[in-house]
């Protein structure tokens, strides 16, 4: 779609190359299966395999742990280009790269990342990521999950509810409470106890799969304990600003879908004789939608900048993540609106990434709690 501002200028050769090969990977095999993989709420699982050729799993980790080594703001264009396709699949890649990689990446003995992460980024293993409960949402410090010291291990036992990936995964990475402090386990699918249930229903993000995990005296060897979550909730929590930082380039492609169907479609439809782009009406809608795209754009490409000199703060994330959900979700209910009827028709992709933007608005915190994260960083108190 049109880069209005320029933005393009700023990107090195590298960020576009990548940017371009993900942009034609999603118009010719992702667009095309979503429509369909929506309606029947199935994840098209041919697209793993491919995601993982393109190396698109653990982009910005390094090339000894099967990476790519590239920045976060090419991670940035990556995440805005996958769900320029669909919600879902970006939601994949988020989970596989930025909350399970991640923390096995910055957490794990030297042993464990040998052995999980090459596999991971091939896509040989596929994770999630395990820190909601049935009773604790936006309150993680308040999980039931507890892990018990014995012989050789730990005994897990709790229940974590939607968790992204948790019906296909070969790993979880769950946060369980050990004498009162939260800490991060590998838990393998194999192992004893672990068991995971497809939630079903769900009107938004059906192209994704979503599980609840139950852990019933579950053994976890001592080998797979994270050693660096230490520091606790904090430990999860900084996973969450890796995952929230590709979400809010991620909401914007789906902005930007949003808007070039619109723009389209308001181009060729005509009612009174002329088409519709030809009111007023109609291009102040346009218009807005472009400069809230823009304006997110340029949040980003500044946040992922912080990012790539290690300066980035959670607070400054909560910022991108919050403004992005926002607007791309107020965008895609405008655009469902200029298609009129086709706007709730899955043959044009609007109402598809306007309801998996409701998700996309409630996880990784939702828009109350990034609000509460900035208030507090700008009041000196915290409001929760
Ligand atoms: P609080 O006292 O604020 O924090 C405890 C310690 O952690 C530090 N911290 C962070 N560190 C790194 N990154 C962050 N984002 C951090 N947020 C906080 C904090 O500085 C503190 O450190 P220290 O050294 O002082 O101890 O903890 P709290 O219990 O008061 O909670 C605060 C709150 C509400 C902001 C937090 O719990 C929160 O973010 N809640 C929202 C929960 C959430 O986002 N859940 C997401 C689950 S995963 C998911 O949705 C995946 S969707 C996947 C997909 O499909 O893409
Ligand atoms: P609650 O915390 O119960 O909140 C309900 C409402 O109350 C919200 O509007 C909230 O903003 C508001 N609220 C709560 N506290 C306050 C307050 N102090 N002040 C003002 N308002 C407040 N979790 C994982 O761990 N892993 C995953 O992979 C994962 N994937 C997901 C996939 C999908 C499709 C969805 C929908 C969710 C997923 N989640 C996952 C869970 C997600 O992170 C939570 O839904 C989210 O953190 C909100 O928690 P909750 O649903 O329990 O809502």
């Amino acid at each position: 779609m049109e880069d209005f501002l320029q933005l393009e200028h700023q990107l090195t050769d590298d960020e576009r190359l990548v940017r371009d090969t993900v942009r034609r990977f999603v118009d010719t095999r992702v667009i095309p299966l979503m429509g369909e993989a929506f309606e029947k709420g199935e994840y098209p699982h041919e697209l793993t395999q491919e995601m993982a050729e393109l190396g698109l799993f653990g982009l910005t980790l390094p090339e000894e742990y099967g990476g790519a080594g590239a920045n976060h703001i090419t991670y940035g264009l990556v995440c805005q280009e996958l769900e320029r396709g669909d919600s879902g699949i970006r939601s994949f890649v988020s989970v596989q790269s930025s909350l399970c990689m991640h923390p096995i990446y910055v957490m794990a003995s030297e042993e464990q990342k040998k052995h999980f992460l090459p596999l991971m980024a091939q896509g040989k293993l596929i994770g999630c990521y395990g820190l909601t409960e049935p009773d604790s949402g936006s309150d993680p410090g308040s999980m039931q999950s507890k892990a018990t010291k014995v012989d050789g291990g730990y005994i897990l036992n709790g229940t974590k509810m939607w968790i992204t990936n948790a019906p296909i995964a070969d790993l979880a990475i769950i946060w369980a409470k050990l004498d009162d402090v939260v800490r991060g386990f590998i838990i393998e699918r194999h192992f004893k106890g672990f068991k995971t249930t497809e939630v079903k229903h769900k009107a938004s993000l059906r192209a994704s799969l979503t599980g609840e995990i139950v852990l019933t005296d579950c053994f976890v060897p001592e080998s797979h304990i994270l050693p660096g979550s230490e520091k606790g909730l904090g430990a999860a929590l900084g996973c969450l600003t890796q995952a929230r930082y590709g979400i809010a380039w991620g909401a914007i492609g789906a902005a930007m879908a949003c808007y070039e169907s619109a723009l389209d479609y308001a181009k060729n439809r005509k009612q009174f004789k002329q088409p519709i782009a030809s009111f007023q009406l109609i291009q102040k809608d346009l218009v807005d939608m472009l400069t809230e795209i823009t304006k997110a754009q340029t949040l980003n490409l500044q946040l992922g900048h912080l990012f790539d000199q290690n300066q980035a703060h959670f607070s400054q994330v909560s910022m991108a993540k919050m403004n992005a959900c926002r607007e791309a979700l107020k965008i895609a209910r405008m655009a469902r609106n200029i298609l009129g009827a086709n706007g709730i028709s899955l043959e044009y992709p609007v109402i598809r990434h306007m309801n998996n933007l409701e998700s996309v608005f409630t996880y990784e915190g939702t828009d109350n709690i990034h609000h509460l994260i900035i208030g507090r960083e700008i009041t000196g108190i915290a409001a929760f």
